[in-house]
């Protein structure tokens, strides 16, 4: 496997790809330098046969505290706006394969942006969320006031943005911004979603595939484009030789599925 710089690249069970923000002495701050080793890493694993699901995770510690502020504090608005920062920091989205965000500790400003871009998220009781940018004079530049209001609504996406906040992983179960908080213990997040990771990496392929567009396309479209999407989709999965494969309801008598992949 390719070593990297600030990230951490495995395979830790069959079909799952495992990458692990690695700077540990900054809390995993999020930079440019980071984000081209991860979009590098993560088109690997998206075009790689052998993988059919991804975990993102951080430390113990720290999921990622933000974007890197030492980084950031001396842009002009000439830099940031003319050189679209940002821009190659929100790749992930375009993955065609499910991203499980495994998030222990802080998941703050673009930490927690990074984790609302994963298409699940797994939190551990210690994960602490937030959007602090308002502390340092600006907003959310990673998507945080756009995907809260989809999770959460807008009176909360706008208390967490103007008070800048943090929530624990209580209050983001509850809210719906996290699919469950795992049990206590050390590296039980990444245990967790990894099995999940496994688990959906022996599915059809492209009816994960197909799944994962489907839920995304209800972001963007209305409720009859969507529904129209999805059925199309839907038809079109009949021409995979996975749906030939399954022929009766699950049970005790039905034939092993066998993935083509
Ligand atoms: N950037 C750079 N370094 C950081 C960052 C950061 N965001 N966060 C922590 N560090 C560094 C600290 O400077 C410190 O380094 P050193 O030991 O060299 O001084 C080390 O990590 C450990 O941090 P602390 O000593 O502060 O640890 P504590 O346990 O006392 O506190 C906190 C932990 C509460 C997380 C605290 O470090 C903190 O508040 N960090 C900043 C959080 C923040 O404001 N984040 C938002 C940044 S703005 C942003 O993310 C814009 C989003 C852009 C879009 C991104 C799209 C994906």
């Amino acid at each position: 496997a390719k070593e990297y710089e600030h990230i951490i690249v495995t395979r830790p069970a069959p079909g799952v790809g495992l990458i692990t923000l690695n700077r540990p002495k900054a809390l995993n701050a999020l930079s440019t330098p980071l984000f081209n080793e991860l979009n590098e890493a993560v088109a690997e694993l998206d075009g790689d046969k052998e993988i059919g699901a991804l975990v993102l995770t951080g430390s113990e510690r720290a999921f990622a505290a933000g974007a890197d502020i030492k980084e950031m504090k001396d842009k002009t608005y000439e830099e940031t706006y003319g050189n679209n920062f940002l821009e190659s920091w929100t790749k992930i989205t375009q993955l065609r394969k499910p991203i499980i965000a495994a998030v222990s500790g802080y998941a703050l400003g673009g930490g927690c942006e990074l984790a609302l871009m994963c298409d699940i998220i797994l939190a551990s009781p210690t994960a602490v969320f937030g959007q602090p940018e308002i502390n340092l004079g600006v907003i959310p530049g990673g998507g945080g006031t756009q995907r809260l209001v989809r999770a959460i609504g807008k009176s909360r996406t706008m208390e967490l943005t103007l008070t800048g906040r943090n929530f624990s992983a209580v209050e983001a179960e509850s809210w719906g911004v996290v699919s469950r908080v795992v049990a206590e213990g050390e590296g039980q997040v990444v245990k967790d979603a990894v099995q999940m990771a496994e688990t959906i990496a022996k599915k059809g392929r492209l009816a994960v595939q197909a799944g994962k567009e489907a839920v995304n396309a209800a972001y963007e479209l209305t409720l009859a484009e969507g529904l129209r999407f999805e059925r199309r989709l839907f038809h079109g999965l009949f021409a995979t030789q996975d749906q030939k494969e399954v022929h009766c309801p699950p049970g005790p008598s039905s034939p092993v599925y066998q993935s083509t992949r």
